[in-house]
């Protein structure tokens, strides 16, 4: 088998960039270690940046999420029992999208379907071969056969635990990372949400956030100590905790109901350089991976797709790989500001078990300043809808 771009991972990233490829008549074949049902069970992200929208019509698959996706003009932050908004639309013209990662993955793999494009599931030790020379190739085995396939590049598409980070020679890159002593325990239920907009809860017993994904579908989330299981949490226990953590106002309007989900996700801040080796680019949470916080996740994939994208089509129409030479600085120039953002806002948001009296005291100032000066909340609402690329 020959294709021009060998695509590693089927998920937001890969799909996307695949199927951009596909429109501009650039051929990629993704392989995936999963199921397509088991990728559309992951719960993940929930709101879209404006540039992921735009990625998303240009490659012809944003008609559902812009009839059914929801605008949202700003969000709520509470603290104990105080709650202020931040206005995106009034500080930046733009506002976020509210539509699930699961929906735009399903929108994605439609897409690809339809246009005959080839995912290859169920593939298992997947190797990438000859990536710093002129003719890389990747192995794999699948149902008991050993599959080659011949490309020009590699894009590694296959998240934090995939495998091609680790084909990067340890010495030829460099990981930064940040572990935070905690996680967060999400559920998805069939109930309306207590709120239009979300809401970040920063409250003595720690952090809280209500979201959702349609008028009949909330999503909440509860910070857990990193060592918890699920299994730990009822889905009473869950509610309680829940209530306990908004305010009271807001308490009394959450509709309980059974959980259709439940799961825990650990906190992490992680960062290699460079994105490329060879052949090879590393896009999405590959390469980077940022606490849920700031909801940059899946967007900054986004971006990274956008860059590699427009990297390839410069390659393959007009001859030139400046754009594919500039892909690792131009990607990590908006990666470390999204890193920063998720940091702070995490640092805002959540309790430390090793927080002193002073760092608690700069937790409130900070809070303090967000709730009323305007270039704080023009600063926050900037990165939550996302910088520009
Ligand atoms: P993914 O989604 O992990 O997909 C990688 C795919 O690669 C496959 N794979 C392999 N395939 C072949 N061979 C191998 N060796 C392979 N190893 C792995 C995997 O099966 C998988 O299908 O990475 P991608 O495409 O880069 O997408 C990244 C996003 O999924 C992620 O950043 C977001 O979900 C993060 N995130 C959020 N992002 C946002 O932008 N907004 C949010 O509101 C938001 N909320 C969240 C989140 C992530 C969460 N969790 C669970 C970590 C909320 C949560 C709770
Ligand atoms: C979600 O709805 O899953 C969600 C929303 C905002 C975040 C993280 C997760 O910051």
């Amino acid at each position: 088998m020959r294709t021009q771009v060998c695509i590693i991972g089927g998920g937001p990233s890969g799909l996307l960039l695949s199927q951009l490829l596909h429109k501009r008549g650039i051929d990629s074949v993704i392989l995936e270690r999963q199921t397509r049902d088991y990728v559309l069970g992951r719960i993940r992200a929930g709101v879209l940046e404006q540039g992921l929208l735009r990625l998303m019509d240009e490659a012809g698959v944003g008609g559902r999420m812009r009839r059914e996706g929801f605008e949202h003009a700003g969000t709520l932050i509470a603290y104990g029992e105080e709650m202020f908004r931040i206005d995106f639309v009034e500080h930046t013209g733009t506002p976020v999208m509210v539509y699930g990662q699961t929906e735009v993955t399903r929108d994605l793999y439609e897409a690809r379907e339809a246009a005959g494009g080839i995912i290859e599931f169920e593939v298992e030790g997947v190797t990438i071969h000859d990536a710093d020379r002129d003719a890389p190739y990747v192995t794999w085995r699948q149902g008991g056969a050993e599959k080659r396939i011949d490309c020009d590049f590699v894009a590694g598409c296959d998240g934090f635990h995939g495998v091609s980070r680790r084909s990067i020679p340890e010495d030829a890159r460099r990981e930064y990372e940040k572990v935070y002593p905690f996680g967060w325990l999400g559920i998805l239920s069939e109930t309306p949400p207590v709120n239009h907009e979300l809401i970040y809860a920063n409250s003595p017993r720690g952090f809280a956030l209500c979201s959702m994904r349609n008028e009949n579908l909330s999503r909440y989330y509860v910070q857990c100590s990193a060592h918890d299981k699920v299994e730990n949490w009822s889905d009473d226990e869950f509610w309680a905790e829940l209530k306990r953590r908004i305010p009271g106002h807001v308490a009394e309007g959450v509709v309980t109901g059974p959980s259709i989900e439940k799961s825990i996700a650990p906190l992490r801040s992680f960062v290699t350089e460079p994105m490329r080796w060879g052949r090879l680019f590393l896009c999405g949470d590959a390469a980077h991976i940022v606490p849920p916080t700031g909801a940059k996740g899946l967007n900054t994939a986004a971006s990274d797709v956008h860059y590699l994208f427009s990297g390839l089509t410069q390659f393959y129409e007009l001859n030139d790989a400046e754009g594919l030479d500039l892909y690792s600085e131009r990607a990590l120039a908006r990666i470390w500001k999204a890193e920063r953002f998720s940091w702070w806002f995490s640092q805002l948001m959540h309790r430390f078990e090793d927080q002193t009296e002073f760092d608690r005291k700069m937790q409130i100032a900070e809070m303090e300043l967000l709730r009323s000066s305007e270039a704080a909340q023009k600063a926050m609402a900037e990165n939550y809808v996302g910088l520009p690329y």
